[in-house]
């Protein structure tokens, strides 16, 4: 039996996001959003780069767009930018951006690829942390009022919604570690953040079913549900906190069971919750969108303010430092299945960040990213002969773009965007999907 051998229906896509890939920052009607700040932020991000130019998709998609069709992709997953729709974060409509995303949406259709509209990605109004961010409750009106803009103005050309990109980053990330916008250290911001994310998935949600709108709305998580680094006890115990604390308190509430206990109970951490907001939360949604990339062990510790830490493990490394482990997908996959009783699930994220460079004939052979995402599809095409409920994969990423605190310093694309031209190269992985989709991946 062929590894590589997927459903005829299975989808598949490839992602980006709106701040890593359209550039055009002050063009369009366009705000500034967390990100403009926190790139200004000595040390906040590589080089002090920003998304100001960043693959400049705004200019270049028609391109992109005619690229992802010649390698057979069938669905594109772009974000749309908040500061684009409403520069004020409330209130005012932006038709220049509008106008964007539906040009961006035909010109798919016009190529035969499906539009997969992530909502937020992460790209903050700047006016609304002003207001306090995620982690002040007006937030949570606000995004669903910008998503009931998203929907009424392109719900007629969007196949498939998703409300909100790993929450988990925007938490936790943005305002526990501080290592990305708004770059704030302060666990109790970060559970309000958690809470108040949850509550705004699950309000645009509500607000989408009363539209009518019949294209599958769903959620990304990047779920983490590491092992044990031993089979000690303490650091079997450890993991199921790790799994609560980073996964749970974001999935439970969607699937109608509230915050976990562990982190209720045995930590000690409480979210603001009022009156009625878990059922807001839980909405039904129609598909779960999972990002995978990696996963260390994590083991009990002591002296961890939340009692547990990730180990050193002993397998490959992307560019990340991110160990090459396809066995945490399948424990990701197996442990959503059960929890979710079966909700369909698509990979909207999954790939690796390598060392390329463009030779001579304009080639790049990056067969460490092909060993990476073949290890991972073949993983991917067992589980769904096992029954695991998956019905897509988008690679991440089409072209390589902003990564983020790390500016442009690691290429995830499986194109090559060479910055200073804007040129464009598929990497040898950018044809290993093009045989994979094509049915061809064992030649
Ligand atoms: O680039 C990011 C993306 O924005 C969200 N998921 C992880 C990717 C790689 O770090």
């Amino acid at each position: 039996m062929p590894k590589l051998d997927f459903p005829d229906d299975f989808v598949w896509g490839t992602a980006t996001a709106a701040y890593q890939v359209e550039g055009a920052g002050h063009e369009g009607g366009r705000s500034e959003c967390i990100w403009d700040t926190f790139s200004r932020v000595p040390g906040a991000v590589y080089g002090g780069e920003n998304g100001d130019i960043a693959c400049d998709q705004y200019h270049h998609y028609r391109e992109d767009i005619a690229l992802m069709a010649e390698l057979g992709f069938k669905s594109y997953r772009f974000s749309i930018a908040w500061p684009r729709v409403i520069p004020s974060g409330t209130g005012k409509v932006n038709p220049e951006g509008i106008a964007y995303y539906r040009t961006l949406c035909e010109e798919l259709h016009r190529n035969g690829i499906k539009a997969c509209a992530t909502i937020y990605h992460w790209d903050l109004p700047q006016i609304l942390q002003d207001r306090g961010g995620w982690a002040d409750r007006s937030v949570v009106e606000a995004f669903t009022e910008y998503a009931g803009v998203c929907f009424a103005e392109l719900g007629d050309c969007v196949d498939r919604w998703i409300t909100i990109n790993e929450p988990f980053c925007i938490a936790y990330l943005g305002y526990y570690y501080g290592v990305h916008a708004p770059g704030i250290r302060n666990i109790d911001q970060a559970l309000r953040a958690v809470h108040h994310v949850n509550l705004a998935h699950g309000s645009a949600v509500r607000a989408y079913r009363k539209t009518g709108l019949k294209a599958p709305i769903g959620i990304t998580w990047n779920p983490s549900t590491p092992r044990p680094a031993t089979r000690n006890e303490a650091d079997k115990k450890a993991a199921l906190t790790a799994r609560a604390l980073e996964t749970e308190v974001f999935i439970y509430p969607v699937l109608g069971k509230g915050y976990p206990e562990i982190v209720t109970g045995d930590l000690g951490l409480s979210f603001p919750v009022q009156s009625g907001d878990l059922e807001i939360i839980a909405q039904p949604i129609d598909f779960i969108g999972v990002n995978y990339y990696n996963e260390s062990p994590v083991a009990f510790d002591g002296k961890a303010p939340l009692t547990y830490s990730s180990k050193p493990s002993w397998q490959d490394t992307s560019e990340m430092g991110w160990p090459t482990v396809p066995q945490g997908l399948k424990r990701q996959l197996v442990w959503i299945q059960e929890v979710s009783g079966g909700i369909p699930m698509y990979i909207t994220e999954n790939g690796y960040a390598g060392d390329d460079k463009v030779d001579a004939e304009g080639r790049v052979h990056d067969r460490e990213r092909i060993r990476y995402l073949r290890k991972h599809l073949e993983l991917c095409g067992d589980l769904i002969k096992e029954g695991i409920n998956l019905k897509g994969y988008y690679a991440w990423s089409f072209a390589d773009n902003f990564e983020w605190a790390y500016g442009y310093t690691k290429r995830f694309g499986i194109v090559y965007v060479d910055y200073a031209t804007q040129k464009r190269y598929p990497k040898d992985s950018a044809y290993f999907f093009r045989d994979v989709i094509a049915g061809y991946g064992e030649w």
